[in-house]
């Protein structure tokens, strides 16, 4: 190859992110992979992240196959301070004006009443579901206040405006990202920031297979009788948000399966409590 050419490829690769750039945080499955992939088929250039390392290989090599845009992909724990911290800040200076951030890992680990609850599963939520978020909102925070443009979208969920039977802890989390979100628009405000939460009803991802510890048979029962909504659902939420012109925000979007009335009424063709 001529060495020109080289030096042209090189800068295109090292100095040149034309465009938007997105970073989502677990985009291994479920709603973060859908909004991935609806970000890059509008022209987002991607910063993905997850702890499956080889899923977030594939993830990233058929979005740049299939819509052409640039995708740096980081593989850490949002529980793991330092993990965070090392990758976040590995993210070279071309890739630093961070137009989205959307802190959508997360997880319910169990269900059960509070009296009988399980110590490593609120461990798990807790320091995913709030921790996490705020450790990832944190890192990435100051690069948007230095570009002085920015939206972070939180993915909350029903459960952070309602509390339903046996989902104490994770609602708990929830109510804690909405009042995040509510937190941030205000420390956000004097730099133009956006920040939204996005609280979906019951959706059929990975979420519940991970709620009931692996066991798919009790995952696939929560969903019987009804039409949950579908990852892509979320992904046209997040990007209705953040396709607003520059002067309105999206405060927060709740969306809920129509056969699903509130976080613990759901209208099944079968006769099943939720
Ligand atoms: P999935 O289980 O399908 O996806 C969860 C994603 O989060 C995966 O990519 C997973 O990646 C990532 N993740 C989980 N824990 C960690 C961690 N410690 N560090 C880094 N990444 C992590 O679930 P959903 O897509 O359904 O859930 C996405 C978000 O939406 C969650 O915050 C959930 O609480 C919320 N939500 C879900 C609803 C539903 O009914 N499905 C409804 C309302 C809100 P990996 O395992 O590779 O790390
Ligand atoms: C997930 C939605 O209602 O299944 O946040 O807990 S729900």
């Amino acid at each position: 190859m001529p060495h020109r050419l080289n030096i042209h490829i090189f800068a295109l690769r090292y100095y040149s992110i034309m465009g938007k750039i997105a970073l989502i945080t677990g985009a291994t499955a479920g709603f973060g992979e859908a909004t991935a992939i609806l970000f890059a088929e509008k022209g987002y250039h991607l910063i993905i992240t997850g702890r499956r390392l080889e899923r977030l290989s594939s993830i990233r090599k058929q979005i740049e196959k299939k819509y052409g845009v640039r995708v740096m992909s980081l593989n850490f724990d949002v529980r793991n301070l330092s993990q965070t911290r090392k990758q976040l800040s590995s993210i070279p200076p071309q890739w630093r004006k961070i137009d989205v951030l959307v802190n959508n890992a997360g997880l319910a680990s169990g269900i059960s009443p509070i009296q009988e609850g399980d110590f490593e599963d609120w461990d798990r939520m807790i320091d995913t579901n709030i921790k996490g978020l705020l450790y990832v909102t944190r890192l990435i925070a100051p690069m948007m206040i230095k570009n002085k443009t920015g939206h972070i979208i939180n993915i909350a969920s029903i459960a952070g405006k309602e509390v339903y039977a046996n989902g104490n802890v994770y609602c708990a989390t929830k109510f804690a990202v909405n009042a995040l979100t509510k937190a941030m628009r205000i420390d956000m405000l004097p730099y133009g920031i956006k920040a939204t939460s996005i609280c979906p009803g019951m959706a059929e991802t990975e979420f519940s297979i991970v709620r009931y510890h692996g066991d798919k048979e009790k995952a696939k029962a929560v969903y019987k009788g009804f039409q949950p909504l579908k990852a892509d659902d979320i992904a046209n939420a997040v990007y209705y948000a953040v396709s607003q012109p520059a002067h309105v925000n999206i405060s927060e979007i709740v969306i809920l399966p129509t056969a699903q009335a509130n976080a613990g009424t759901v209208l099944r063709a079968v006769n099943k409590k939720r």
